[in-house]
């Protein structure tokens, strides 16, 4: 497993919170999504033999929020 950090903004409350864990977890490949809206941020932990980056980011825009 590799784990990465991901800036995220857009995120406003509790609500985005739970969905931006929510459209990471439903990747295949990816073990745990932590995030933080005081961080403005999520971790990441997945298997590079299965998804990656771009994949976790492009999941996070669909969900309507930006990523750095
Ligand atoms: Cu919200």
């Amino acid at each position: 497993m590799e784990t990465i950090t991901l800036p995220v903004k857009g995120m406003t409350c509790m609500g985005c919170v739970s969905s931006v864990k929510r459209v990471l977890g439903a990747i295949p490949g990816v073990g745990s999504a932590e995030v933080s809206l005081e961080k403005a941020h999520a971790e990441v932990s997945y298997d590079p033999g299965k998804t990656g980056a771009d994949a976790l980011r492009a999941a996070i825009t669909d969900a309507g929020y930006d990523v750095d």
